[in-house]
């Protein structure tokens, strides 16, 4: 047994100013491409700062090789129950277990997004910290963990980064006191949206449906921006007015009063900032913790000590802005120090439903309505609903593309994919198949679709029928699930398939999940697994192994929300 002792501890060799390593390898885990952005952007920054930078997706790192690496920076969120990304997963149970390596040389750094919403905030990334310290690396710069609005804090994580750098000493570095010089913001970017103009919405259900789904057409023209199929539209919503009334008038505020909304100093109206600057609709612990400040309400103080954690959880749920203000008042503060408080406005990502060769200069998205009531009053989803509702033709929104190197056609275009998009989780698809028609892709494809009815929800029914005529799709299967007395889901018409879907599998296919996180790409998953099981006679662990071999080969992939 070797003790390490003071001669072993000689050998190592702190890197001299001369020696710091210039190299800087940034793996990111990301599911919806957020984290992917920040890696990117990061990146760009490092390298004009004269370091030779890696960004990979931690499923194109071969674990080994972290041993080789001394500058290691990851940036990852994390999603459902504190769960890593799909990209992340390989990467997270390699550091967590028995092969990792000893990581006495290597310096590394965690940027962590999250939504402090979820009780597993940020979860992932404090994971991957510790795991890092662990195996005996040092950080060169403390663990960020970001809400939502993780601009700014990443970019003061790269600062910092950038200063443990060049920094010659191991050890926790002072945040660097340089400045990030702002890149000239002529591109359209999620910090600085597009106004897009709206040229169509259509509600895709017929009468007597249970749901509201909006297609919506926006014009990117002399935007510049470009997708790809797989990429998302990001938007920026405006809450609902006559939420934003209720509020005022509970406060007894003048909608009219100038505020500051942001630290760059930009002033608009108490009205207007509540209904496009700030989030009203959903409570978080940080929220209530800032909030008890500027109440007396003992209430509340009491919601939030040590011992209240499970009411707080309870309270957290389904309640707004409206409810907090109602329930512990009196509220002494001015409307400046209440914004202040709150989170700034977060985008919603959509999956988008058209490609840009069929459709150029547009992007069209599949939007499913959400109404549902909470605590004796009806709450609407923020931009679903003012999509459904309050846009019209001519109005614009401002936007972004998201990309996503996690949800892409196969390159070669004879490669066959199968699809499983129950409810609004059809919209890459369509995208996907305007894409290889325009491509005259000879590659099979099979589409499984779900919803309630057949008759008031099968979206975009004529186009799907259209590309099974001409061969741009080979199959389709569909599961209405309330027109029987039994409820049939897509996973139920995938076991239907079984040995089909599995000589698919066996031949190349990839296979694509777009959906409900929480319950359909779950039971997808099983249901997956329980094919590779009985149709390739394999124990539970050889089926594991072989879906688990299919998403290293970026050939089960996922966009689920
Ligand atoms: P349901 O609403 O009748 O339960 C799109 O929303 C479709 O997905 C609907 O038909 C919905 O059925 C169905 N769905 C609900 N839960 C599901 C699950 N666990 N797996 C697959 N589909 C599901």
């Amino acid at each position: 047994v070797s003790v390490p002792g003071a001669s072993e501890a000689a050998e190592v060799q702190f890197p001299s100013e001369q020696t710091i390593s210039k190299e800087v390898t940034i793996l990111y885990g990301s599911q919806t491409g957020n984290a992917q952005g920040v890696a990117e952007t990061g990146g760009k920054m490092l390298e004009g700062r004269g370091f030779q930078v890696n960004v990979l997706s931690m499923n194109d790192f071969k674990p080994n090789q972290i041993k080789k690496i001394q500058n290691l920076l990851i940036v990852v969120s994390t999603h459902g129950e504190g769960d890593p990304p799909d990209n992340a997963l390989s990467f997270h149970e390699f550091l967590h277990g028995k092969r990792a390596p000893k990581l006495e040389e290597l310096r590394f750094s965690v940027l962590s997004l999250g939504d402090s919403s979820y009780e597993h905030f940020c979860q992932t990334g404090k994971e991957f910290d510790q795991a890092l310290e662990e195996l005996g690396g040092t950080r060169l710069y403390p663990r960020v963990d970001c809400d939502l609005d993780y601009d700014e804090p990443a970019a003061e994580w790269f600062e910092g980064v950038l200063g443990g750098l060049n920094e010659p000493q191991r050890g926790n570095a002072a945040p660097s006191q340089a400045t990030v010089p702002q890149t000239g913001e002529t591109e359209y970017s999620r910090t600085n949206p597009f106004h897009a103009e709206i040229l169509e919405t259509i509600n895709l259900n017929g009468r007597g449906s249970n749901k509201e789904t909006t297609h919506l057409e926006l014009s990117l023209e002399e935007s510049g921006l470009t997708f790809e199929p797989g990429d998302s539209l990001g938007i920026y919503p405006e809450n609902d007015p006559s939420l934003v009334e209720l509020l005022l008038e509970e406060m007894n505020w003048d909608p009219e009063e100038i505020v500051t909304v942001n630290k760059q100093g930009d002033v608009r109206s108490l009205k207007e900032a509540l209904i496009s600057s700030f989030e009203i609709t959903v409570l978080t612990k940080p929220l209530l913790e800032k909030a008890a400040h500027l109440s007396e309400n003992k209430e509340l103080r009491e919601l939030l000590s040590p011992g209240s954690e499970e009411r707080l959880k309870e309270y957290l749920e389904g309640r707004d802005l409206l409810d907090l203000l109602r329930d512990f008042g009196p509220w002494g503060v001015s409307p400046q120090e209440f914004i202040s408080i709150l989170r700034k406005m977060p985008a919603r990502l959509y999956s988008i439903a058209s490609s840009l060769s069929a459709n150029p200069d547009e992007v069209h998205l599949t939007i499913g309505a959400l109404r549902y009531e909470s605590h004796g009053r009806e709450r609407k989803g923020v931009c679903s609903i003012l999509c459904a509702e309050r846009l019209q033709p001519g109005d614009t929104l401002p936007v972004f593309i998201q990309h996503n190197q996690n949800f892409k056609l196969p390159k070669n275009p004879d490669t066959p994919i199968i699809m499983v998009g129950p409810g609004t989780g059809i919209a890459p698809f369509r995208s996907f198949l305007q894409e290889r028609e325009e491509m005259g892709a000879e590659g099979k494809s099979w589409l499984f679709f779900g919803d309630q009815h057949f008759v008031s929800d099968f979206l975009y029914q004529t186009e799907w029928q259209k590309w099974l005529k001409n061969g741009v799709l080979t199959k389709m299967d569909v599961a209405f699930s309330r027109d029987t007395s039994e409820k049939i889901y897509v996973q139920h018409r995938m076991l239907e398939h079984s040995k089909e879907l599995f000589e698919w599998l066996q031949e190349g296919a990839v296979f694509y999940v777009c959906g409900d996180e929480k319950k359909m790409a779950h039971d997808v998953h099983s249901t997956l697994l329980e094919i590779i099981e009985k149709e390739g006679n394999m124990s539970r662990e050889k089926a594991e192994d072989y879906l688990a071999g299919m998403q290293q080969q970026k050939r089960y992939q996922r966009d689920v929300y």
